[in-house]
């Protein structure tokens, strides 16, 4: 057996998201969200399943910071509902909903647990949605706004501050494949939608800075690994477009103040333009302090012509084990994509922001959820992640996705992600075989292979 320590400041965490735990939907005066809009519409979430109730977490968020406490957690990386302190999105702001998140951050400080904010995780208010959403520019300004906001309560207590949570998700699936909030479909409007997301990125860092506040701010992009199914040229192309779509749009304006002209050429040609103004990339490239990464996967992609507008498919390997979600498990992925941001990018640190799976869990006769595969699942991306450290990537931090069950967006509450398990008849939380694992591992500060 050999032990593989972190290193020992390296931050031990579990994430979660408003819209996924909070529901209270509705109370102590919160607006409505895109995402509350999107799941009361018939027919986009499975089962007809909405965030109303969800964990109750509003509710019962002193009890779930106790429970954090016992899994001996360092950090809690949660987001922020935009429309539960700004109900119309700007403007006049909703005491009771800011008061919430003080208390839960006055309960994390107090359990020792350090609060990691993510400013928008999706649930954008439908008033601004009413507005155009992010395909206006002006959000971007609210956006700011409400970051300015959020920063003048908390920014003297938090350490870490997420200013986005994947920006492909919500211009892609939410503007392009019409599977997120909003629900459209509309390549363009997506392109225009990504780069104001990446835009109020970068005032809301300049914000920060302004403030001279003590925190770290970054972002959080899922990024994911793309590899050819063969080394033949046509596969190789496929597999470099799928890498600019999916990773590269996004990292290299946040570091390099561009985009990748490759693809930006195939946008203008196939999909049109979208409106860049003057110093927008620079406002863009503003140095960060981290950079969250989400890792759940691989993608294996060969060229097909009529697959799609890069005329790139996604293929999946045989003889794989895949997730409840049909995500190859790929640990080695981990690997690569860090070594490859140290080499390409070289951001300050890393946090692995979210790292998880889903699998079908199940309470057993003994009363317990034993997750032996979520196990094995953390602990190969774990080793991973390790490996890294080892090469010299400044990896500082891991979070567990999720801290519990919870509602997984258009898929409801079929897909289980958490360390803890959510009886959602009567809110009943359990530790899963891996919380207890995760605590062995967080208090030793090794894993063994
Ligand atoms: C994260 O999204 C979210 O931040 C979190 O809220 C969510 O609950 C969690 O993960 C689990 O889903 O689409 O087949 O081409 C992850 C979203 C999923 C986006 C994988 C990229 C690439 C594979 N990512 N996806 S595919």
């Amino acid at each position: 057996m050999h032990r593989r320590y972190f290193p020992e400041d390296f931050i031990w965490g579990a994430a979660t998201a408003s819209y996924q735990i909070e529901g209270a939907y509705n109370e102590d005066g919160k607006g409505e969200s895109i995402w509350d809009r999107f799941s009361h519409t018939p027919g986009k979430i499975l089962n007809g399943d909405t965030g109303d109730v969800a964990c109750d977490h509003y509710h019962r968020f002193r009890e779930d910071v106790k429970l954090m406490k016992e899994l001996g957690l360092d950090s809690y990386r949660f987001s922020i509902s935009w429309p539960r302190v700004l109900p119309e999105g700007k403007g006049q702001v909703n005491e009771k909903g800011l008061d919430f998140y003080k208390q839960l951050v006055d309960q994390l400080l107090k359990a020792g647990i350090d609060p990691a904010i993510t400013l928008y995780h999706w649930d954008l208010p439908q008033a601004l949605q009413e507005k155009g959403g992010w395909a206006n520019r002006d959000t971007a300004k609210y956006f700011v706004e409400y970051a300015n906001l959020i920063f003048k309560e908390l920014g003297d207590v938090v350490p870490l501050w997420i200013t986005h949570n994947e920006p492909w998700v919500v211009s892609f699936p939410g503007h392009a494949f019409g599977e997120h909030a909003p629900g459209i479909k509309n390549y363009q409007t997506a392109l225009q939608v990504a780069h104001n997301l990446l835009l109020s990125h970068g005032m809301a860092v300049q914000s920060f800075r302004q403030l001279g506040l003590p925190g770290k701010i970054g972002i959080t992009l899922n990024l994911t690994p793309v590899y050819p199914f063969s080394d033949n040229e046509a596969d190789q192309k496929a597999c470099d477009l799928q890498d600019a779509f999916i990773n590269r749009w996004f990292l290299d304006p946040i570091f390099e103040g561009s985009y990748p002209e490759e693809l930006h050429q195939i946008y203008r040609k196939k999909v049109g333009e979208f409106i860049i103004k003057n110093d927008d990339l620079e406002i863009i490239n503003q140095k960060i302090d981290f950079l969250g990464i989400n890792y759940y996967l691989r993608l294996v992609v060969k060229h097909n012509p009529d697959y799609n507008i890069f005329g790139v498919e996604t293929v999946k390997p045989e003889g794989r084990e895949y997730t409840e979600m049909g995500w190859e498990v790929y640990p080695e992925g981990l690997y690569d994509l860090l070594i490859r941001l140290h080499k390409d990018y070289a951001p300050e640190a890393l946090y692995i922001t979210e790292n998880g799976a889903a699998y079908q869990d199940q309470i057993d006769a003994d009363g317990r959820v034993h997750d032996q595969k979520r196990i094995a699942y953390l602990k190969a991306h774990l080793k991973n992640a390790h490996r890294a450290i080892e090469a010299g990537v400044p990896v500082k931090g891991y979070y567990i996705w999720s801290l519990m069950d919870n509602f997984e967006w258009a898929f409801g509450y079929s897909k289980r992600f958490g360390l803890i398990y959510i009886n959602y008849d009567n809110q009943q939380r359990i530790l899963k075989d891996s919380a207890y694992w995760y605590r062995t591992i967080i208090a030793k500060n090794y894993i063994e292979d």
